[in-house]
């Protein structure tokens, strides 16, 4: 259902719902089938489902399981690209910021997300992908990234909406992947966290101020909350029954809630909060239902998700331009970094050369 399009790498997908009773059933058509599914582990298997199950870390150093290190690469990859993506509808705002400070901690916030990135690649390196084939997939439309920074920001209440929506929706998500089975993907989230609700308080600020000022002030503010919540809402993914890759990726511990699980939760979080504020949640059907202790809601639209994934989201073209535009300014730095990597490893190979 969800298109592959220009954003997607074609052989990182792991074999999914592995292990559910319909899939093995419907693998199985041959002898051969049979002796896969009933061969006994190999000693590293069976210690990594041993790891699994104890609900510990899997690190760099251990054998894993060709799919699972693909589901990883395709995760991690993903979200890296989403951070640095995610630095541009923000950085349109950096020189039109209504004051000082609030230019400040814009500018630091971007810079954070930047930071975000580099963790991940950095995990994402230590399972055998390189930064430049990452950054090659992001720039030939190859790679996907997270749907949310395809849409423009016209106003300063978008910096608000983006704070108190989308860092919030990851924090949302990002929580519970600090207990991600991966080490270095867990130990990243941890930090990436910390920062990210310190993100979400910014926006929070933000609308909260344009709530308290004038009627134009306001609508402002209301505006962008219509135009960021519903694709706050997608970042969580495709419903349950229709996201490939959920049920493998929470057996091995790296999802450790659904999709929807997640979006419920978020919503939750967000209806006293726009309470607060004075903004409205634009969803005629939300409601409490005493019976699930959860939130009703509208269906989402999730033709608009397909499309952004496709590629035709509104503003997609122009965010690969823009990083695709950045990486070849930036060529002369990579030049002169691997340059003077290179001077220097002579002159300690010279030096070795010497003592010896
Ligand atoms: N956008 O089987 P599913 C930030 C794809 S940045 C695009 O449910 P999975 C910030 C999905 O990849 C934070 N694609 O997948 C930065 C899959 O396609 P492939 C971004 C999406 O992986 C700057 C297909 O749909 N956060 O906070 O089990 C400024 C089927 O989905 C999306 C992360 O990256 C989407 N929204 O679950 C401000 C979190 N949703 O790969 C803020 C890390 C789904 O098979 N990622 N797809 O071709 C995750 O937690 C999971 O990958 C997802 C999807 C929940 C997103």
């Amino acid at each position: 259902m969800f298109p592959r399009g220009d954003q997607r790498l074609e052989d990182d997908r792991a074999p999914t719902g592995v292990g559910t009773a319909n899939t093995q059933e419907s693998t199985m058509t041959s002898p051969a089938d049979l002796s896969v599914v009933e061969r006994e582990p190999s000693p590293e298997e069976a210690q990594f489902d041993d790891l699994i199950a104890a609900d510990s870390r899997i690190e760099p150093r251990d054998w894993m399981p060709d799919a699972y290190r693909k589901t990883l690469i395709r995760q991690i990859s993903q979200h890296a690209h989403s951070e640095i993506i995610g630095m541009q509808p923000e950085s349109n705002w950096i020189t039109r910021a209504p004051s000082l400070k609030r230019k400040a901690i814009l500018m630091a916030k971007v810079q954070d997300e930047a930071g975000h990135g580099l963790y991940l690649y950095s995990a994402a390196q230590t399972l055998g992908i390189t930064r430049d084939e990452m950054m090659d997939q992001l720039i030939e439309g190859r790679a996907r990234y997270s749907s949310i920074f395809n849409y423009p920001t016209p106003t300063w209440a978008d910096m608000g909406a983006i704070g108190w929506l989308v860092d919030g929706a990851a924090i949302c998500n990002q929580v519970p992947l600090c207990r991600a089975s991966y080490g270095p993907y867990g130990r990243a989230m941890v930090r990436i966290c910390k920062e990210e609700s310190f993100h979400q308080r910014q926006g929070f600020e933000i609308l909260l101020e344009l709530m308290q000022g004038s009627d134009a002030q306001k609508r402002m503010a209301q505006d962008a909350v219509d135009r960021w919540y519903w694709p706050a809402l997608q970042m969580f993914g495709p419903p349950d029954d229709q996201s490939p890759n959920s049920a493998q990726s929470m057996a091995w511990n790296i999802k450790r809630f659904s999709n929807d699980e997640l979006r419920q939760r978020f919503v939750g979080m967000l209806v006293p909060q726009a309470e607060v504020m004075g903004v409205t949640l634009p969803d005629p059907n939300l409601r409490w239902n005493e019976e699930r202790q959860a939130y009703d809601m509208s269906e989402i639209d999730w033709t608009e998700f397909e499309e952004v994934l496709a590629g035709r989201g509104p503003a997609n073209a122009e965010r690969i331009r823009r990083r695709r535009e950045a990486h070849e300014e930036g060529a002369w730095v990579r030049e002169a970094a691997a340059e003077y990597a290179r001077k220097q490893a002579e002159r300690r190979l010279a030096a070795s050369g010497a003592v010896a």
